[in-house]
């Protein structure tokens, strides 16, 4: 197998996440190209017969077939390693792609996995109704609770898997807390950064093991690709990529999806803090807002997450002129009204787009019972803390002023604004 992700070509590792995010894992092709070549390639011709039984052995590095790897997603692999401060990655389909290739990977029947109470609903689906058709067992557990999460582990715990923060409720999650009892445990640790991007949280810095993310997300960036791509140690990578990704799911990334997310990367942190900054005055604003019940945002000082996401969230080194205000573009919130007057304020709005996924240029919003988290049954969304009347904001880049216009309009519409019963 080729071993990719395992050289250097152009060190920019002491250098900032900007830089990292424009330059890092660049090859120079013959022809100086400043973007990388797409190759659009199934194959690969070998130049012997011995070259090709060398390749497949893992004995010589070197592409051979796309299923396996690509040059073009190779550099964004450890472009994004770079971000990730992880020695290595692998680039998948979709988030789902990755999530999948690394469970199966790692796990076996009568194993278990620890899982944070609130997931991401098709992540859910596939550990509550996929994986556990192979004999895998899951325990959700409130991993905010560092002393439960120690209780819970039995001899047949092999994960521990989070979202921080999760989707849809923006619970934070202790990285550091939670990584050093897996550690000392034997498990692997997985995190799903998904919402913070490597811009904001490092989970691997904080002793994670893997972290897994929706690329579809702020890490394209533009709302036009569906891809995945997790990172941790080269001798993971290798398993997840030869087991997971190569037998198991095939869910393999296209390069030229590749050469898009490296397009978005460029500018990953600047739209990270016009996400950070619009969001926060977005929060703050409809906390002050009558027909609003609450608000979910770490960056809020109401928030019972506020001082784990300024020491868990703070792009503390990296960033020279952001806005100080980095607690990501997403926010849910209650309506006083619940989940009827968020139907009427959700109808009521133009330039925010009702549409699940998040992390675009344009504002996205919607309602996770009836969306995203479907996939839960009522009563499993309950006691997984996600409200029917939960509504989820992913902020934009639109003028600021324009998105909190709306969101007023919005807000106006709803009967108990109006004088009338809500
Ligand atoms: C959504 N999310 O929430 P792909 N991990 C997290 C996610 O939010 C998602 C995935 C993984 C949404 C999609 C409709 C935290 C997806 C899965 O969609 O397979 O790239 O990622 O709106």
């Amino acid at each position: 197998m080729s071993s990719v992700n395992d050289h250097k070509n152009h060190d920019t590792s002491n250098m900032g996440f900007a830089t990292q995010a424009i330059h890092a894992g660049a090859t120079p092709d013959q022809y100086g190209a400043l973007v990388p070549p797409v190759y659009m390639t199934s194959t690969f011709a070998f130049e012997t017969v011995e070259q090709g039984a060398a390749m497949f052995e893992g004995e010589l590095a070197g592409h051979f077939y796309s299923r396996v790897s690509n040059p073009t997603v190779d550099i964004l692999e450890r472009r994004f390693a770079a971000l990730e401060g992880a020695a290595a990655a692998v680039g998948f389909a979709s988030g789902m792609g990755g999530i999948a290739s690394t469970l199966w990977t790692l796990l076996s029947a009568g194993d278990e996995i620890i899982a944070d109470e609130t997931l991401y609903g098709c992540t859910f689906a596939f550990m509550e109704h996929g994986l556990t058709k192979f004999g895998v067992k899951i325990k959700y557990v409130d991993l905010q609770n560092v002393d439960a999460f120690e209780a819970a582990i039995s001899a047949d715990t092999k994960i521990v898997y989070f979202e921080t923060p999760a989707n849809p409720n923006m619970r934070l999650v202790d990285i550091a807390a939670i990584c050093e009892i897996a550690k000392a445990k034997g498990l692997t640790s997985v995190v799903d950064n998904t919402y913070s991007t490597p811009y904001l949280t490092r989970p691997i810095e904080l002793g994670a093991d893997l972290v897994v993310h929706s690329a579809t997300k702020y890490l394209g960036g533009h709302g036009d690709l569906i891809a995945g791509l997790v990172a941790g140690s080269a001798e993971l990578m290798l398993r997840i990529r030869v087991e997971g990704l190569k037998d198991m799911t095939g869910a393999v990334m296209s390069p030229l999806t590749a050469h898009q997310i490296m397009r978005g990367m460029k500018t990953l942190e600047l739209r990270m803090d016009r996400h950070c900054a619009t969001a926060m005055m977005i929060a703050e604003e409809l906390e002050a807002h009558p027909a609003v019940q609450q608000v979910f945002y770490p960056g809020l000082k109401s928030s019972p997450d506020h001082r784990l996401a300024l020491k868990q969230m703070y792009p503390k080194g990296i960033s020279s002129l952001g806005s100080g205000r980095y607690f990501g573009g997403m926010i849910a919130f209650e309506l006083k009204g619940g989940i009827e007057a968020g139907r009427t304020m959700m109808n009521a709005l133009s330039l925010v787009k009702r549409a699940v996924s998040l992390g675009d240029p344009d504002s996205l919003i919607q309602h996770p019972a009836s969306m995203t988290h479907a996939s839960y049954t009522p009563e499993e969304r309950a006691s997984h803390g996600i409200t029917d009347g939960l509504i989820r904001l992913s902020v934009g880049l639109e003028t600021p002023a324009d998105i909190l216009a709306d969101l007023m309009k919005g807000l106006e519409a709803i009967p108990i604004m109006q004088g009338k019963a809500a």
